[in-house]
C-alpha cells in the first residue's frame, strides 16, 4: 500500500500535483480543503462553521478535521493506497494519523514536501483568485496570514517525518511538468 502526504505552503501546487499522483499510481485522493470546501457549500453545521477559519486564514480545529479523515478511511476498506493533501497541517494531526493507520496496518510511506518561494506563492494564489471565487485567494493579508500560520503550525511537521526518516524535499518551482516529474522520481525511491 502507498499513502502518500503531499506537503507544502498554500499555493505550493499540492491539489494540482495531487491529481497527476491519483493517475499516475491510481491512489484515493483526500484533500481536507476540497472537503471543507464541499461542506461549506452545502452548508452542514460542520461547513459553516468550518468558514469562519478558512475566510481569516486560519487552520479548522484539529478535531474537524481528524474526525474527517477518520469517515474516509474507514468508507474505503479496499483502497490501494491514499494521497493526503493539505492534512496533516498540525504535529498533533500527523500524530492522529499515525494513529489510525497503525490501526488498519498500512502506515504513511513518505511525505513529498513542495518548497517554493513566497512571492511565487502569493503570485499563484491571486492569479487563482481571479476565478476560484474563494475569498482566502482575493486579498494579500489574507494570503500572508495563510502563509504565516504554515510557518509557525504546518511546518514543524517536516521534522515530526524527518525523524521517521521519511521526509523528501521537492523543489515545487517550474511548470507543472517538471514538478511532476520530480515527483515521480522521488515516489519511485520509496
Ligand atoms: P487548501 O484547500 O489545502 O488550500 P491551499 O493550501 O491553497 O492549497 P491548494 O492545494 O488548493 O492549492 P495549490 O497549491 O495546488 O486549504 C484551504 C484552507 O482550508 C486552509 O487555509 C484552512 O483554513 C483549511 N484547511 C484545509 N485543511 C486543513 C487542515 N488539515 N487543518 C485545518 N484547516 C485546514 O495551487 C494554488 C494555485 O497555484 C492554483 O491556481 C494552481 O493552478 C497554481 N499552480 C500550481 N502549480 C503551479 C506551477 N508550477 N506554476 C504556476 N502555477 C501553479
Amino acid at each position: 500500500m502507498l499513502n502518500l502526504i503531499l506537503f507544502g505552503p498554500p499555493g505550493a501546487g499540492k491539489g494540482t500535483q495531487a491529481e497527476f499522483l491519483i493517475q499516475n499510481f491510481g491512489l484515493i485522493h483526500l484533500s481536507t480543503g476540497d472537503i471543507l470546501r464541499h461542506e461549506i457549500e452545502t452548508k452542514t453545521e460542520q461547513g459553516l462553521a468550518a468558514k469562519a477559519f478558512m475566510d481569516k486564514g486560519e487552520l479548522v480545529p484539529d478535531h474537524v478535521v481528524i474526525e474527517m479523515i477518520k469517515n474516509k478511511l474507514a468508507a474505503n476498506p479496499d483502497a490501494k493506497g491514499f494521497i493526503f493533501d493539505g492534512f496533516p497541517r498540525t504535529v498533533d494531526q500527523a500524530k492522529a494519523l499515525d494513529a489510525m493507520l497503525e490501526q488498519n496496518q498500512t502506515p504513511i510511506t513518505g511525505m513529498l514536501s513542495l518548497e517554493v518561494e513566497k512571492q511565487e506563492l502569493i503570485n499563484r494564489l491571486l492569479f487563482r483568485g481571479k476565478t476560484s471565487g474563494r475569498s482566502d485567494d482575493q486579498d494579500v493579508s489574507i494570503i500572508e496570514n495563510r502563509i504565516s500560520v504554515y510557518n509557525e503550525k504546518t511546518a514543524p511537521i517536516k521534522e515530526y517525518y524527518e525523524a521517521q526518516d521519511k521526509h523528501v524535499g521537492i523543489n515545487g518551482m517550474g511548470t507543472v511538468e517538471e514538478i511532476a516529474a520530480r515527483l515521480k522520481a522521488a515516489v519511485g525511491s520509496f
